[in-house]
């Protein structure tokens, strides 16, 4: 198996794109291997720009990133989407539909495309966004750009991953509101009202920086452009906006420190997220049912079980272990 793994991982650096939509499955499927798998990828994590676009269903942002891909293409750089939907289990239909979308690329080598849908927990789907765009990157992609569907805490959440995150409203009433409820207004490095060619979209840009007054000092004041996505108006401002964020992130202090402590974080979250799924696979092992009927008979306190558990040589052994597996 790992021989297997260090084959497709080889092939993958080397250009192979059959054995980086394998190596995607993998890690998706949240495979044991994955944390051995991402620490081969040759140290590349953070060259890639990773941009986050969320937004309300509709607002356009299938369109606005096929506009973006053109840009982009245009530009020479290789390009990654990863289309996220963290809302529901069923809506596999939407998310087919943003691909179909984007079909004018389909043909195109330079721009991989890749949709993941909720199966699990939103932690999950957050925690599969972030390694597909590290293998993205691996592979050469040096603009990768994650969609997500939505305006809850679970998009807010997967946005997290991006360097830059760019928010798409549009001039429909209640969405300046429903934008504060769901902290999008704190997320957004960069604001796009989209749809400029309907009526209120000024207005709506005014509220915007008007609320956006009320942030915490930064060096990054948030800009609120306007795009008129099915034409292609205002692309080439967004395509700059996002550059300068970019260069804010690498220059100024402010943008490194909020950079270093992203790294860091990708770093915990891993250790965090490596040693539960081995707690798991470790308690899944037979030798501890009768202790947990006990706890569901309530005959053992959940607490004094859990001590036995973390104190148990073995069990701990086994932590440790499932990293030399391989
Ligand atoms: N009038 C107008 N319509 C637009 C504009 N941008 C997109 N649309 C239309 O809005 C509809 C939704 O666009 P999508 O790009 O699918 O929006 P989305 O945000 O990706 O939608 P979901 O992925 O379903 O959340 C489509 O019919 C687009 O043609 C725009 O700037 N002006
Ligand atoms: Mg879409």
């Amino acid at each position: 198996m790992p021989a297997d793994y260090e084959v497709l991982t080889d092939r993958m650096l080397a250009g192979d794109k059959a054995a980086l939509a394998k190596l995607i499955t993998i890690v998706e499927s949240r495979a044991p291997e994955t944390l051995w798998l991402m620490s081969r990828l040759g140290g590349k994590s953070g060259q890639a720009h990773l941009i986050g676009v969320t937004g309300p269903p509709g607002a356009g942002k299938s369109t606005l990133l096929d506009r973006l891909i053109a840009s982009y293409r245009a530009a020479r750089h290789e390009i990654g989407i990863i289309a996220v939907d963290p809302s529901s289990p069923f809506s596999g239909g939407a998310v087919l539909a943003d691909r179909i979308r984007m079909q004018s690329h389909s043909l195109d080598e330079g721009v991989f495309i890749r949709s993941l849908s909720a199966r699990g927990s939103v932690g999950g789907l957050t925690r599969a966004a972030r390694h597909v765009a590290r293998l993205l990157e691996a592979f050469g992609k040096d603009i990768i750009i994650v969609e997500t569907v939505g305006v809850g805490q679970n998009e807010s959440d997967v946005m997290r991953l991006a360097d830059t995150v760019v928010v798409v409203v549009v001039p429909e009433a209640g969405d300046t509101i429903q934008a504060m409820k769901a902290g999008l207004l704190e997320i957004a490095d960069i604001f796009v009202v989209n749809k400029a060619d309907r009526e209120g979209a000024m207005r709506l840009k005014a509220e915007l920086e008007a609320m956006l007054q009320l942030r915490p000092a930064s060096a990054w004041s948030v800009p609120v452009l306007t795009t008129v996505a099915t034409d292609g108006k205002g692309m080439d401002a967004l395509v700059s906006a996002m550059g300068e964020h970019r260069k804010f992130l690498q220059e100024g202090g402010e943008g490194r420190a909020r950079a270093a402590a992203g790294r860091y974080e990708e770093f915990l979250s891993t250790v965090r997220d490596e040693l539960a799924s081995r707690v798991e696979r470790s308690l899944s092992d037979g030798r501890w049912k009768p202790l947990f009927r006990q706890v569901r008979q309530g005959e053992v306190d959940p607490y004094e079980a859990a001590l036995r558990v973390i104190s148990d040589e073995k069990f701990v052994q086994s932590l440790v272990k499932s990293s030399r597996a391989r």
